[in-house]
């Protein structure tokens, strides 16, 4: 499990023991901490003393990310949000759709058996549309491309081309792309792009539990929909779109075959 970490300790005091409990077997949690000021690191420490727990270089969701995805041991990646929004009950189904053959399970509240009680008439209509954006651009048929509960095998992390996570920013304090919160959407866009099998699962998101929401619908649209712009250029130029009829949104039969093994899950 990859988990980011921005001033969440009363928030990890809760999740991180269910998560626990859930997924007794899980092979790693990795904790990458943003520079908390709240004994976030020192709480996950005392909570889960196996943790891996490491402070990014840079600043951003994303880099956060891509210094945990450096760290993965395990053959299943989980991306995890620490706010207690997403359900650690939820683990197995992310890992049985990879197991069925997905290489990238990506959760979606707008699917059958998705929910979200943390969503807005204005978010929902905005998603919907930046959904029908990227549908057109790369061939997809995501339902819920603004979504960060997502998993996939660790042997398609090369595959992101994520930048280089321990290099410094720059001195102006600018944020290099990927960084900041439009990972999510460079992760959907570079998968799709790959044509690598994607699966939806049903998700249903939960509330933060402590501390306040740092989304802004129009902004963080604004930004999701230049990401995909960007993407799709980048796509382009590197001759990828013409794959991606191979992009497919369903259960598949297994490209790899066997049971999810939680005990060599990574995230
Ligand atoms: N390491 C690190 N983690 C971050 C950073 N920004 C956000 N996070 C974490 O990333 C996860 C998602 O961030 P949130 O602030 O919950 O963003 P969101 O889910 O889009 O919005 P709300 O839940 O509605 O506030 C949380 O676990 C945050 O603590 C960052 O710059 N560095
Ligand atoms: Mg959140």
């Amino acid at each position: 499990m990859v988990v980011p970490t921005l001033n969440e300790a009363r928030n990890l005091e809760v999740v991180l023991p269910e998560l626990v409990e859930a997924v007794p077997d899980l092979h790693e949690v990795i904790v990458v901490d943003g520079g908390s000021v709240d004994g976030t690191l020192e709480t996950a420490r005392r909570l889960l003393p196996d943790a891996v727990t490491c402070t990014q270089v840079r600043r951003g969701k994303g880099n956060a990310l891509a210094t945990g995805f450096a760290r993965v041991t395990g053959d299943v990646v989980v991306m995890f949000d620490a706010d207690g929004s997403a359900d650690p009950a939820e683990i197995p189904a992310f890992v049985a759709a990879l197991t069925a053959g997905a290489d990238f399970a990506k959760g979606s509240r707008f699917t059958a058996g998705g929910g979200s009680a943390d969503i807005t008439a204005v978010r929902r209509a905005g998603n919907e549309f930046l959904n029908t954006v990227m549908n057109r651009g790369f061939g997809t048929r995501f339902s819920d491309l603004c979504y960060g509960y997502n998993a996939f095998w660790a042997d398609q992390l090369p595959v992101l081309d994520l930048p280089e996570h321990e290099k410094p920013g720059p001195a102006d304090g600018t944020m290099l792309w990927g960084d900041g919160f439009e990972i999510e959407t460079v992760i959907n866009c570079r998968f799709a792009a790959a044509g690598v099998k994607i699966t939806e699962v049903p998700s249903v998101e939960r509330l933060r539990i402590f501390g306040s929401s740092n989304l802004h619908a129009v902004k963080d649209g604004v930004r999701v929909l230049r990401t995909i712009r960007t993407e799709r250029s980048r796509a382009r130029r590197s001759g990828h779109l013409g794959r991606l009829s191979r992009t497919v949104l369903s259960g598949q039969a297994a490209r790899r075959g066997g049971s999810a093994d939680l005990s060599r899950l990574a995230s």
